[in-house]
C-alpha cells in the first residue's frame, strides 16, 4: 500500500527554552526517547532543533547549539525517518549533515549563512527554506506587508532560485511560509486560507503551525500544550490547500486527522 499522501515533521527541540516544550527533551536522552517516540507514531522526518526561535529568544553560541544537536542527531539517524537539523549555522548543520541528518530545516532561508546553499547541494540534502520578517527580536513589533501572501510568495521564490543555483536540486527544496514568524493573526490566516497560491510555486509546502499562539489568540488557550485541536484544524485546512509536511509536536493526533482529511477528499475515499 502506498503511504500517506503526507509527510509529518515531528520537533525535537533540545532546548531549555522552546515556547511550547521548553525543557522537557533537553535531557539528550529525553531528546532521543522523545524522537524515537514521534517516529512510531508517524513522524518520517525528525527537526532537531537546539536553539529556540520564538520572540525575544536568548540567541545560543555555535559551540553549545552542536553540543546540543549532535549527539540527539548521530542517535536518532538511521533508524527510518529522515532527521531534519533546524539550524541558521552552518557549523551546527555541517556537523549534524556529518552525523547522518539529510534534511535541512533553515528559518532564515539560507540568508544567515548563504554558503549553507552550497552545503546542503554538495550534501545531496533536502531543506526547507521558511519566510521570516526581521529576525525573532524584532519580528513580532508591528509586522507590515503590502499583500502577505504575495509579499511570502516572491521572498519564498526569490530564496528557491538562490538554492537552486547554488547547486540545490528542486525536488529538494521545500519551502515554507512561517506561520508566527513576524505576522499578526490576520496575516497568518491569510497565508494559510491562501497556502494554494504558495504550492502554485511548484515547490512541496511545510506548514508550522504546531501550539502557536494564535490559536490562543483565537480561541482562548492559555497553554500551548491545549492547542492540539486548532493546530489539527489548520492543518487540515492547509491539507486541502495543498500542504504536504506539517511540521508539529503532537505527531499522533495529527496523523489521525490528516489521514481521515486526505482519505475523504480521495474521490473514491479509501
Ligand atoms: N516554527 C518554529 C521553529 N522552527 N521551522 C519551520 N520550517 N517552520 C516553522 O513554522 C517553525 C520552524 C517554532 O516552533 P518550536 O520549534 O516549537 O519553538 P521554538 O522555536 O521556541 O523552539
Amino acid at each position: 500500500m502506498a503511504g500517506p499522501p503526507f509527510e509529518l515533521m515531528g520537533i525535537v527541540n533540545v532546548t531549555p527554552d522552546s515556547f511550547s516544550d521548553g525543557g522537557e527533551w533537553f535531557e539528550r536522552d529525553a531528546a532521543v526517547t522523545h524522537g524515537r517516540a514521534l517516529a512510531a507514531d508517524g513522524a518520517s522526518i525528525l527537526d532537531v532543533g537546539g536553539e529556540s526561535t520564538r520572540p525575544h529568544a536568548t540567541p545560543v553560541a555555535p559551540e553549545e547549539e552542536l553540543r546540543r544537536t549532535e549527539p540527539v542527531v548521530r542517535a536518532l539517524a538511521g533508524a527510518g525517518p529522515t532527521v531534519s537539523i533546524d539550524t541558521t549555522k552552518l557549523v551546527v548543520a555541517e556537523a549534524a549533515l556529518a552525523a547522518g541528518a539529510g534534511y535541512v530545516n533553515d528559518v532564515t532561508a539560507f540568508r544567515a549563512e548563504p554558503d549553507m546553499a552550497g552545503l546542503v547541494a554538495d550534501r545531496g540534502a533536502r531543506c526547507c527554506l521558511m519566510h521570516m520578517l526581521g529576525d525573532p527580536g524584532t519580528m513580532q513589533d508591528d509586522p507590515r506587508y503590502d499583500d502577505v501572501v504575495d509579499d511570502v510568495k516572491a521572498f519564498l521564490l526569490g530564496r528557491a532560485e538562490f538554492a537552486v543555483r547554488e547547486g540545490v536540486r528542486e525536488d529538494r527544496i521545500d519551502l515554507d511560509p512561517g506561520i508566527g514568524f513576524g505576522k499578526t493573526v490576520a496575516h497568518n490566516l491569510a497565508l494559510l486560507r491562501r497556502t494554494d497560491e504558495i504550492v502554485a510555486l511548484g515547490f512541496r509546502v511545510v506548514i508550522g503551525v504546531s501550539r502557536k499562539s494564535f490559536i490562543h489568540r483565537l480561541a482562548d488557550v492559555p497553554d500551548p500544550h491545549d492547542r492540539a485541536p486548532g493546530t489539527i484544524a489548520a492543518n487540515v485546512l492547509a491539507y486541502e490547500r495543498g500542504a504536504r509536511v506539517f511540521r508539529v509536536h503532537d505527531v499522533a493526533e495529527a496523523r489521525q486527522a490528516l489521514t481521515v482529511a486526505a482519505a475523504t477528499l480521495r474521490p473514491d475515499g479509501v
